[in-house]
């Protein structure tokens, strides 16, 4: 069970608004007692934090907000004395435009850092190509220096590297090779998969977004060279050493995904796919929102359950990316569905096989952030887009989709305590508070027994020690129920029955051949054999 922790906005212990290392070290007890196994830390290292540490200067030393190396050196520490691993964040898609290879590499056409990136001569007094960045209109921007442009797949401030390049490579695996030999137990890989770019780079196909250019991931995403990269960072890093790595894939689907988890190739440990996670996001992208369809969840979860029997999978319901689910994937009404629908999710997701993620504040039940205005946005992502929509006269429909779906929304501060900035600081945060802080923060959680912490305390040690919860065959119970999701997990004679109802609204469901049989996990009060209350959850011994 890892937990996901997002270190800006975990706990701030030198009183300047933003969450730092030594906050973390301050907080290890609280982990353990939560009883997770590793934890992973959003990136840590030096950055002008245009995207929020995605946007490194420094791959080896400390982001200074947030400490120094030394600090880093007693929180693994003292993380290893608990039994705690660390998880580093590897963003090597791109690096910051601050980085001392960048700032070599835009100098001169012949300078001996300039295929570090990617750099192309426009075409007919516009950019090489048509591609679209996931976060401004164009994917290039032109240096004046040398009058040819660079690839940015993300922001202006995150050129990508040219992983053609061996050298650019090799300056990686040292960085890999160093961090390892500190210690570090593995990596989360920053969009490994969008590496290997299409050779040639040619134009996408695809819809023109608000600006004209188009977003395609066919030409940057599961490119043909990126086997041949991955296992050599494998060789040379990882082979031999206990390590893990978890590859951040956007674009894969169980047919293309599969292949980075297979065993025999010799890739990746696991994957974050995302096909759960853009459920709701309509043909244009993750702004344009679709009603959630219970049975499409219910399928993806099946397939990919299937797809990493060989290999491993990875469980979350969100991260520092995703709002939160429980401002998403049900409808909350009342604190004491709030209460009862956390557990519910909690139950059907990370009772699943594979190795779970949890998303700092998910085990108080944090929610989405409400914002009144666009000066308390902090994510380069939302103002981007609500700049672009609103030259296009859509300033509306941009704001509202950034209240749902915003990452500002899974960003703000942890809440501790019901005292002022919610215990996280004493300081103005660097991003407001949720104003729900007074009654959803861990303080109030630990007063009382049938919390939502008290429920995934419960559920992590289960999942960390019972052979079924880890092994167990998956296999999906009436895929056809248009409101409940139900499985079974079994080893040998060992079994259990997952049963979680997605409504908010009492269904009925047929549990009479579970009569007398032991309830692992009850969300709730009800007795009855054949109607679930809205947003039940049970998990029976069988
Ligand atoms: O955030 C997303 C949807 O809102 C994704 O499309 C996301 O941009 C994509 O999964 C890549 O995310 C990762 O790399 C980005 C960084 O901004 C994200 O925080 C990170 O998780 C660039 O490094
Ligand atoms: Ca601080």
């Amino acid at each position: 069970m890892i937990y996901q922790l997002y270190p800006r906005s975990f706990f701030d212990a030198n009183h300047d608004g933003i969450g730092d290392i030594r906050g973390i070290i301050e907080k290890l007890d609280y982990l353990k007692e939560l009883g997770i196994g590793a934890i992973w830390l959003n990136p840590i290292y030096a950055s002008p934090n245009d995207d929020m540490g995605y946007d490194i200067s420094d791959y080896q030393s400390i982001m200074k907000e947030f400490g120094t190396m030394e600090d880093f050196d007693e929180l693994l520490a003292r993380a290893h004395e608990k039994g705690i691993r660390i998880i580093m964040d590897l963003v090597v898609n791109h690096s910051s435009d601050e980085h001392a290879w960048f700032i070599q590499s835009r100098k001169s056409k012949d300078n001996p850092y300039r295929d570090f990136y990617i750099w192309r001569e426009g075409k007919d007094g516009k950019e090489p190509n048509n591609w679209a960045s996931f976060f401004t209109p164009s994917a290039w921007k032109l240096d004046e220096e040398t009058g040819e442009y660079y690839l940015h797949l993300f922001s202006e401030k995150q050129p990508d590297l040219n992983w053609e390049n061996p050298k650019l490579r090799e300056h990686i695996y040292e960085m890999i090779n160093w961090w390892l030999d500190k210690g570090v137990d593995g990596f989360r890989m920053d969009v490994i998969n969008l590496i290997a770019k299409r050779q040639g780079l040619p134009d996408g196909s695809g819809e023109k977004n608000l600006s004209g250019y188009v977003f395609c991931p066919e030409n940057f995403a599961n490119q043909e060279r990126l086997g041949e990269y991955l296992k050599e960072m494998r060789r040379k890093c990882f082979d031999g050493r206990d390590c893990m790595c978890v590859g951040e894939t956007p674009f894969v689907n169980p047919e293309t995904g599969r292949k980075y988890i297979d065993p025999k190739e010799k890739e990746l440990d696991m994957i974050f796919q995302f096909e759960l996670m853009d459920i709701d996001s309509g043909k244009s992208g993750k702004w344009e929102m679709i009603p959630y369809d219970l049975s499409k969840f219910k399928s993806i979860l099946h397939k990919w359950q299937d797809a990493t029997q060989e290999g491993w999978g990875s469980l979350f319901w969100s991260n520092h990316d995703q709002p939160r689910p429980l401002s998403r994937f049900v409808n909350v009404t009342s604190e004491e569905m709030r209460i009862r629908a956390a557990k519910m999710l909690a139950t059907a997701m990370h009772l699943l096989r594979g190795t779970s993620f949890i998303y700092q504040g998910e085990e108080i039940g944090m929610m989405n952030a409400s914002f009144t205005s666009l000066s308390q946005l902090r994510d380069i992502e939302s103002i981007e887009y609500y700049n672009a929509a609103k030259k296009a006269g859509r300033a509306d429909e941009a704001w509202a989709a950034i209240l749902r779906k915003g990452r500002d929304n899974a960003r703000t501060p942890m809440q501790w305590d019901d005292s002022v900035h919610a215990g996280f600081s004493d300081h103005e945060p660097w991003l407001m508070v949720n104003e729900n802080y007074r009654n959803i923060n861990v303080a109030k959680a630990r007063e009382d027994k049938e919390s939502i912490w008290y429920y995934y305390q419960k559920l992590i040690r289960f999942k960390s020690s019972d052979e079924t919860a880890i092994y167990g065959a998956f296999e999906e119970l009436c895929p056809e129920h248009p409101e409940v999701f139900s499985y079974r997990r079994s080893l040998e004679e060992n079994a259990y029955v997952v049963i979680c109802n997605f409504s908010a609204d009492k269904v009925s469901f047929d549990m009479s051949g579970y009569k007398k049989k032991e309830l692992l996990f009850h969300n709730c009060e009800n007795e009855s054999e054949d109607v679930l209350l809205g947003y039940e959850a049970r998990v029976i011994k069988i």
